[in-house]
């Protein structure tokens, strides 16, 4: 598909169901310990969306602002560690010859939506961002950095993209999913992974 964003990478079904299955039971049982919660933004609005995260560090957001931290704000735990396939995928698919150190895991239950935004809390925006989609099929929002049109696409459950060069500051956001169109997880719903770099390069 063309999004006519140059640096916008798609692979369609890119995860079959077995596949699928196998993340969504690995990603469920790491954050066992890094509960989903439902974050604020700066203003104080609470994001429809809860989210937790896997790796070095993670985002968050509240009152202070966006950032990136290792631990997890209710519990004050270490994030779990980013499973060995997620990490292999990043390699494979993006090439990049750094590994991620940050996995936010969003979850989107019915109502859920994301407004559009960009992606700029991370130290070296050169790195690529990769995103997989579990779940109920998303409709996704997308446009360039400078403003402009957007388009809609659908991203379903096993898509993946990667947002490379100057696709990474596009502005993006989630407009609704289609309810029940995926039984993958459990409740309902959708879950995304987005895996980056966010800590500078030492
Ligand atoms: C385009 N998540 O966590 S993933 C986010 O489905 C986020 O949960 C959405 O936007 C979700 O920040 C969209 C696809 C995606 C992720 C990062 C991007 C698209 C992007 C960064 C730059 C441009
Ligand atoms: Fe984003």
């Amino acid at each position: 598909i063309d999004t006519g964003l140059e640096g916008f990478r798609y692979w369609p079904g890119a995860l079959d169901a077995t596949v699928q299955k196998a993340l969504v039971a690995e990603v469920l049982a790491a954050v066992e310990d890094a509960p989903f919660y439902q974050p604020v933004t700066p203003g104080g609005r609470p994001f429809s969306v809860r989210m937790s995260n896997l790796g070095p560090v993670g985002w968050v957001s509240d009152r202070a602002g966006y950032r990136y931290q290792p631990t997890h704000p209710e519990t004050d735990q270490p994030w779990p560690p980013i499973p060995p396939t997620l990490l292999d995928l990043w390699r494979d698919l993006t090439g990049w010859p750094e590994p991620p150190d940050a996995c936010l895991v969003n979850l989107y239950r019915e109502n859920a939506k994301m407004g559009l935004h960009q992606d700029r809390d991370e130290a070296d925006l050169t790195a690529p961002v990769l995103s997989v989609s579990l779940g109920d099929t998303a409709v996704f929002r997308v446009g360039a950095a400078a403003g402009g049109a957007t388009r809609s696409l659908k991203l379903a459950s096993g898509d993946v993209c990667a947002l490379t060069g100057p696709a990474r500051l596009a502005r993006h956001g989630i407009d609704r999913l289609l309810p029940g169109s995926s039984g993958l997880i459990p409740g309902g719903g959708r879950i995304n992974l987005t895996l980056r770099k966010a800590l500078p390069t030492s």
